[in-house]
């Protein structure tokens, strides 16, 4: 079950996902996508500071990602040139984020001209990796059918690199395997 949850204290909105597996742990199949969207968003966190641009979070997503979905024999090809064709996105269709505010999908630009706006202290935004496999998709084992995880994070841009504001929220598939058995 995906839950993307938003609210809104003191004008301010926001949202995060979680993925729980229904009846308290994850498949085999669930574990391996959860564990690649999991990598995707800690390699997209890392690329949350300032002087990177808008995109360096989405492009550390898609990279693995795409290594992820070869490794499981998903993708057919190289790392490079799925990335090129945009292969992924069959499984991962959307972008890695959107910048958070008084809306949960905050006005401000993502580029500036031609160029990927480049982070600033202050700036928040989502951090939000996804794999989805829809039933009966082409050419892919019935076991990955019906699979949909996500994780969303809330970031803020730091100094030094960022802050999860919504890092008190279990996020490993271990972490939430614990929290469901209570
Ligand atoms: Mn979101």
């Amino acid at each position: 079950m995906l839950i993307d949850a938003g609210c809104e204290v003191e004008g301010y909105a926001s949202d995060i996902t979680r993925t729980f597996p229904i009846n308290g742990t994850y498949s085999n199949a669930q574990r391996e996508l959860y564990d690649i969207v999991l990598a995707a968003h800690q390699a997209a966190v890392k690329k949350v500071k300032p002087g990177n641009h808008w995109n360096d979070p989405h492009n550390a997503a898609v990279r693995v990602i795409t290594r992820g979905l070869l490794e499981i024999k998903l993708l057919k090809g190289t790392v490079p040139k799925l990335i090129k064709e945009q292969a992924y996105r069959k499984f991962y269709m959307h972008r890695t984020g959107h910048w958070l505010g008084l809306d949960v999908h905050d006005v401000g630009d993502y580029k500036v001209g031609d160029q990927w706006r480049l982070l600033e202290p202050g700036m928040v935004m989502t951090i939000e990796p996804g794999i989805y496999i829809p039933a009966g998709t082409r050419g892919v084992h019935r076991k990955w059918w019906d699979i949909g995880i996500r994780i969303e994070d809330d970031v803020l841009v730091t100094r030094q690199g960022c802050e999860i504001l919504t890092d008190a929220l279990p996020r490993k598939a271990d972490e939430i395997e614990a929290l469901m058995a209570g």
